[in-house]
């Protein structure tokens, strides 16, 4: 397993949060997906056999929120 952390500073709220939750955690690969909302922080564990960082800062991208880092 492989971890990554993204910076959204666009999550403004639990509807935000939620958002990215649900979008990252959809992703194949995708182990546990933490959503730090006061530091606007996305901690993933993924399967980097199965899944990539290019594609978790995609699936974020798509939900609508700019990806910082
Ligand atoms: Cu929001």
């Amino acid at each position: 397993m492989e971890q990554l952390t993204l910076s959204v500073p666009g999550m403004t709220c639990e509807h935000c949060q939620s958002v990215v939750q649900g979008a990252v955690a959809g992703i194949e690969g995708v182990e546990r997906v933490a959503v730090d909302l006061q530091a606007r922080r996305v901690d993933v564990v993924f399967d980097p056999g199965r899944t990539a960082p290019q594609a978790i800062r995609d699936a974020v991208e798509e939900a609508g929120y700019e990806v910082a880092s």
